[in-house]
C-alpha cells in the first residue's frame, strides 16, 4: 500500500539541496545517518555475533544490521564466531564471554527484560546484549538503537530491564468489512479485501517491527464489537497467517468474540453460559484456534453493553461468562479479556455502573481472566478522573485500557499527545492500601498478587501512509509501547525519544516541538471540555461540539445535556453525595475530598458538582469568568502551537512539515469552533457576558448549530 510513494521520494531524494521528502511510513525506524560527533564511536560497531538461530534472533540481528548500517553508512558484518566481534546477541552469553555480575541482572529480567552492557575491548567499543530469552534479546536490541537513533554515548552503557506488564497489547477495533470503528487513518490494515495477504506482508512487517521496537507484545485483531463470523474456519485461518508474520517479533494475535456466537455461528438453541453443550461448543472453538495457532493469545469480550450480547441475557453474572471462556483456554495458557465497559441502561448515573457490576464479583474471576477497564469511569473523555474500580477488585487482575485513537480528542486532525493523561491516570493515586496506592501499582502487580498483568491500548493505525493520519499521532502510538513497558518513563523523556528518532536530533528542533506536545493535550481539554466537562460533542460522530443536541426518544445519556446539565441555576453533575454520590465508590480520603467543591481539584470539579454560574473559583473569578478563560486558553495554546510549529520550517523535510502545518490549521479553526459553540450555547443559560478583555466569538450560535459534521471537517 505504501509502495507507491517510493518513487516521489527518490525523486526528491536525489535533487541537491533539500532533506529528503518523507511520507512518515517508515514511523520512527528511519535509521538516518548520525552525526558526527557520535559517528566515531558508532563506527566500532563494525561486526555483530548473534548466539542462535531462532526467528526471533533473526529479527533481532537483521534489525540491528539494518540500522547500523543506515545510521552509519558502513558495511557491518556478521560474524559466525564469538571472538572478534563488537556486538554480541543472544542468551547466555555473559558465561560464553565471562562477564561478572551479569547473572543477578539476568535474575530480575524475568522473560522479556534485558541486559546491556559495553564491555570495552582492544579495537574499540565492546556491546553485549543478553537476556533470559530470545524475546529478551529482541527488546534489548531495539532499546540498544534507540539509544543509537537517539545519539547517545554508549561509552559504559550499563542497563538493565524489565517490563512492568506481561501482556502488553493493542487493540484494533477493526471490522472483518474493511472499516475501522473510531478509526481516523483509513481503513483496516488487516481486514483488506482489495489486496492480498501476500501484497500486504511487508507492510504488516512494519507493523510488527515497530510494535517490537517498543515492546508491544499482543494485538487483538477485530472490533470490540464482533462479528461471530472471526470465529468460523475462514477467519481462523486468516488469524494464523498474520500470526506467522508477527511470532518471529513475539507478538501474540488475540481475537475479540462475540458472546452469542455459539447461537449465531453453532447453531445452538442459546449461549448461556452455563449449559453443558455451550460450553463444549467453546472448548471445541478454542481447540481448533489452537491448532492452527499454538500461541494463540486468548479473547477479548465485550458483553452486556452497547447492545452486545453476554451472560446478563441469561440471567448469568460476567463472572460466568468470562470463566467458561477461561476454561475453555486455560489448557492452553490463554487469557480472557473482560472489558468493564458496561453501558446499558440503567437510570443511574452512567459512570456508577462499571463498579456497580463488577466490584461485587472480586474473587469470582478465574485466574486467566483480567478485566479490562477504561481508564476513566465514563468513556475516553479528554479528561475523566480515574475509574474507581481500579484499586476495588483486590482478588481480581484489572487491566487499564487506554485509547490511543482521538475519538474523543479531534481525531487525526488535532494535535494531543496522549502520555500526560496517560500518566495522570497511572500516577492516580487509588489510596486503596494507604497513600501510595496509584492506579499503576494496582494494576502491574505490585499493590496485588495476580498471576496475569496486562494493559491495552485502542490502536489509531490505518491505511494511510503515515499509519495514523497525523504525524505526531504515531508519537501516540510510540509513546503507549514505551509506557506500557515501563510507567513510571516520563512523557517529556519519551516524546523526546520519539522525536528524535522520527524527526530530528537538533535541540532546537526537539526543545520547541516537545514543548507543543507536552502542553497539547490541555490545549485540546481547554477548548474542548475544561474543568471536568465532559461529552459535549455531537452524539454519534463525537468530532465536533453540539451541547445543545436534542434527540426524540434518544437514551438520556446518549445527550450531552445529560452530562453537562447546565440551566439558569449553573452547570456540571452533581455526583456528590447529594446527587448521584459516584463519590463514595472511591475511598477515602479521596471521596471526601471529592464531594467537597472547596476541596475537590478545579479541573474536575464539574465532573462531580453542579456549581451556580457565580460560585467563586480559587482564582477569584466566578465560575463562567473561569469557563470562558479556560476555552479561550485553548484556543491561544493552538495558534501558539502554529507560531512554534511554523518557525522551525526547514528543519525537517517539507512534506512533513506542511502536512503537520495543515493539520494545525485545521486544529485551530475547530478550537475556535469549539471554545464559541460551548460558550455561546452555555452563554443562554449564565445571561453572563464573556469579560471584555477576551476576543468575540468569531461564529454565531445559530450558525453552529447548523454545522453538520461531515468528511471536510474530517480532513
Ligand atoms: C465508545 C465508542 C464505541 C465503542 C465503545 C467501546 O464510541 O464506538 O464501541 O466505546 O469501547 O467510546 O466498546
Amino acid at each position: 500500500m505504501r509502495g507507491k510513494f517510493l518513487l516521489l521520494v527518490l525523486l526528491v531524494v536525489s535533487l541537491p539541496g533539500l532533506i529528503s521528502a518523507e511520507s512518515g511510513e517508515k514511523l520512527w525506524l528511519r535509521y538516518v545517518p548520525v552525526s558526527e560527533t557520535v559517528l566515531d564511536d558508532y563506527s566500532t560497531l563494525d561486526n555483530i555475533y548473534a548466539e542462535g538461530e531462532s526467528p526471533v534472533i533473526n529479527v533481532a540481528k537483521e534489525e540491528l544490521l539494518r540500522a547500523l548500517e543506515g545510521m552509519t553508512g558502513m558495511d557491518v558484518e556478521i560474524n559466525k564466531k564469538l571472538s572478534g566481534s563488537s556486538v554480541y546477541l543472544g542468551v547466555g552469553l555473559h558465561e560464553k564471554l565471562e562477564l561478572p555480575g551479569i547473572e543477578e541482572h539476568l535474575n530480575t529480567c524475568g522473560d522479556e527484560g534485558f541486559v546491556i552492557r559495553e564491555i570495552g575491548g582492544e579495537k574499540g567499543l565492546r556491546i553485549v546484549i543478553t537476556a533470559n530469552t530470545d524475546a529478551g534479546v529482541l527488546y534489548g536490541t531495539f532499546a540498544f538503537i534507540r539509544k543509537l537513533q537517539n545519539e547517545e554515548e554508549i561509552q559504559g552503557l550499563d542497563i538493565v530491564e524489565a517490563p512492568k506488564y506481561q501482556h502488553r497489547l493493542l487493540n484494533h477495533w477493526d471490522n472483518l468489512d474493511g472499516t475501522v470503528e473510531r478509526g481516523y487513518a483509513g481503513h483496516s490494515i488487516w481486514w483488506n479485501r482489495e489486496r492480498s495477504f501476500d501484497d500486504l506482508k511487508e507492510d504488516y512487517v512494519v507493523y510488527a517491527r515497530a510494535n517490537a521496537s517498543v515492546g508491544i507484545n499482543g494485538t487483538v485483531l477485530n472490533n470490540v464489537n464482533a462479528n461471530p463470523d472471526v470465529l468460523t474456519d475462514e477467519y481462523i485461518e486468516k488469524f494464523a497467517r498474520f500470526a506467522e508474520v508477527l511470532r518471529p517479533y513475539n507478538i501474540k494475535v488475540y481475537m475479540s468474540v462475540n458472546f452469542s456466537s455459539p447461537a449465531i455461528i453453532g447453531n445452538l438453541e442459546d449461549s448461556d453460559p452455563l449449559k453443558d453443550e455451550v460450553r463444549e461448543w467453546w472448548k471445541n472453538k478454542v481447540k481448533e484456534i489452537y491448532d492452527e495457532i499454538p500461541d494463540f493469545g486468548g479473547f477479548l469480550v465485550k458483553a452486556n453493553s452497547e447492545g452486545q450480547p453476554g451472560p446478563q441475557d441469561y440471567g448469568r453474572t460476567h463472572a460466568d461468562g468470562a470463566n467458561m471462556l477461561a476454561e475453555a483456554l486455560e489448557p492452553y495458557n490463554g487469557i480472557v479479556m473482560w472489558r468493564a465497559f458496561v453501558y446499558a441502561p440503567s437510570g443511574d448515573d452512567r459512570a456508577k455502573q462499571a463498579y456497580k457490576e463488577f466490584v461485587p464479583l472480586d474473587g469470582e474471576f478465574h485466574e486467566n481472566v483480567i478485566v479490562q477497564v477504561k481508564n476513566g469511569p465514563v468513556d475516553f473523555q479528554p479528561r475523566e478522573p480515574f475509574s474507581p474500580v481500579f484499586g476495588a477488585m483486590e482478588h481480581t487482575p484489572l487491566m487499564i485500557e487506554f485509547q490511543i485513537t482521538q475519538e474523543y480528542l479531534g481525531f487525526s486532525n488535532h494535535l494531543a499527545y496522549l502520555p500526560t493523561m496517560q500518566k495522570e491516570t497511572f500516577e492516580s493515586d487509588t489510596y486503596v492500601n494507604g497513600a501510595g496506592s496509584t492506579v499503576a501499582k494496582a494494576t502491574d502487580g505490585s499493590l496485588f498478587d495476580q498471576k496475569h498483568t496486562a494493559i491495552a491500548g485502542v490502536a489509531n493505525i490505518g491505511r494511510d501512509t503515515n499509519w495514523t493520519g497525523h504525524h505526531f499521532a504515531q508519537a501516540n502510538w510510540f509513546a503507549f509501547g514505551r509506557l506500557a513497558w515501563d510507567h513510571t518513563l516520563r512523557a517529556d523523556e519519551i516524546g523526546r525519544e520519539w522525536l528524535g528518532m522520527t524527526f530530528s536530533n537538533d535541540s532546537a528542533f526537539v526543545k520547541p516541538t516537545l514543548n507543543i506536545m507536552m502542553r497539547s493535550r490541555e490545549a485540546v481539554v481547554n477548548y474542548m471540555t475544561p474543568l471536568g466537562l465532559h461529552h459535549l460533542m455531537g452524539w454519534s460522530h463525537h468530532h465536533g461540539p453540539e451541547p445543545w443536541t436534542e434527540i426524540e426518544d434518544a437514551r438520556p445519556d446518549w445527550l450531552p445535556k445529560y452530562y453537562h446539565k447546565a440551566s439558569k441555576d449553573g452547570i456540571g453533575f452533581d455526583r456528590s453525595t447529594s446527587g448521584s454520590d459516584a463519590v463514595s465508590q472511591y475511598e477515602e480520603p479521596l471521596a471526601s475530598m471529592y464531594n467537597n467543591p472547596q476541596t475537590c481539584p478545579e479541573n474536575l470539579i464539574l465532573w462531580f458538582h453542579h456549581l451556580p454560574w457565580n460560585y467563586t473559583m480559587s482564582s477569584g473569578l466566578s465560575l463562567w469568568d473561569e469557563l470562558c478563560y479556560h476555552y479561550y486558553d485553548g484556543v491561544e495554546e493552538v495558534r501558539l502551537m502554529q507560531k512554534k510549529w511554523d518557525r522551525l520550517d526547514g528543519f525537517i523535510d517539507a512534506e512533513r512539515f506542511e502536512h503537520v502545518q495543515h493539520k494545525l490549521k485545521i486544529q485551530s479553526r475547530e478550537a475556535e469552533w469549539w471554545r464559541d459553540a460551548c460558550l455561546l450555547y452555555f452563554q443562554t443559560f449564565s445571561e453572563m457576558s464573556i469579560p471584555p478583555e477576551l476576543e468575540r466569538p468569531v461564529h454565531d450560535l445559530e450558525e453552529l448549530k447548523k454545522i453538520k459534521f461531515d468528511m471536510t471537517h474530517h480532513n
